[in-house]
């Protein structure tokens, strides 16, 4: 007899996805079940699901069966599966000011290093003659500054593994896929030793670990493969 439960959890998803990788790592944290379910954008009936709960058809998306709830954007969704999946590790801190520094630095990641790092990217995969040469330069401005931000704030206080303090939370989620593909359009490894040390701990974590490793057979499909250190590839070679 097959035991296999379903689980409450369904999360649409692909494996490529950089704000799927920051909801994977609260996952993997926590050791919350859940059914993952790929999300194909060039198959209409792959996507076709997803826009009818979303209609601006953004993944992730959480389904909780049990709770019949649709939860979009990924730092309401770890938000959500801290308060009713929570795991051994609190992803939002239970101090108030440590609570607001984790927002804040979750926002940052996402709206001044994954949405710049989004827009080189998507530039890239437009025909020739419809790019935004401008858009990418503010992007790649933007890039910078908000490097100096987070070289300053891994220096900013005395005992700081993470970065908001000593605990792991859902800034450090938002931290690693924004660093992890923005290095490879602007690599921050010369020139920020701080950025370098933190984004080495962050990929020795076993929660990021196993979702830089399911998205490995997927880099290829990445425009700027190719500047992916070889270290997170399967042949390392
Ligand atoms: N603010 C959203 C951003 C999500 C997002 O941009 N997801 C990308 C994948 S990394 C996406 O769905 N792209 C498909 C599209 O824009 O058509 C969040 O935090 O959930």
């Amino acid at each position: 007899m097959d035991n296999y439960q379903t689980p409450n959890l369904l999360l649409y998803i692909h494996p490529l996805a950089s704000f799927c990788h920051k909801v994977l790592i609260a996952l993997y944290e926590s050791g919350t079940e859940f059914e993952p379910r790929i999300v194909d954008f060039s198959k209409e009936d792959s996507s076709a699901e997803l826009f009818a709960y979303w209609p601006v058809g953004k993944i992730p998306l959480l389904l909780d069966r049990m709770r019949d709830k649709t939860i979009p954007e990924t730092s309401i969704i770890i938000e959500y599966l801290d308060e009713f999946y929570p795991g051994p590790q609190k992803l939002i801190p239970s101090d108030s000011k440590l609570t607001l520094e984790t927002r804040l630095w979750d926002r940052f990641f996402d709206l001044y290093i994954s949405v710049p790092m989004q827009k080189v990217v998507l530039d890239r995969l437009r025909p020739e003659g419809q790019r935004d040469g401008l858009g990418v330069e503010e992007a790649y401005h933007t890039l910078k500054i908000a490097y100096d931000m987070v070289e300053g704030q891994l220096g900013s206080k005395t005992s700081q593994t993470w970065i908001s303090g000593d605990s792991f939370s859902m800034a450090d989620c938002s931290a690693l896929p924004a660093l992890f593909f923005a290095d490879t359009l602007l690599s921050f490894r010369e020139t920020h030793p701080k950025t370098t040390a933190y984004f080495d701990r962050l990929v020795e974590r076993e929660s990021v670990k196993r979702t830089l490793i399911e998205a490995e057979p997927y880099f290829e499909f990445y425009p700027f493969h190719d500047k992916i250190p070889k270290r997170f590839r399967k042949q390392n070679g």
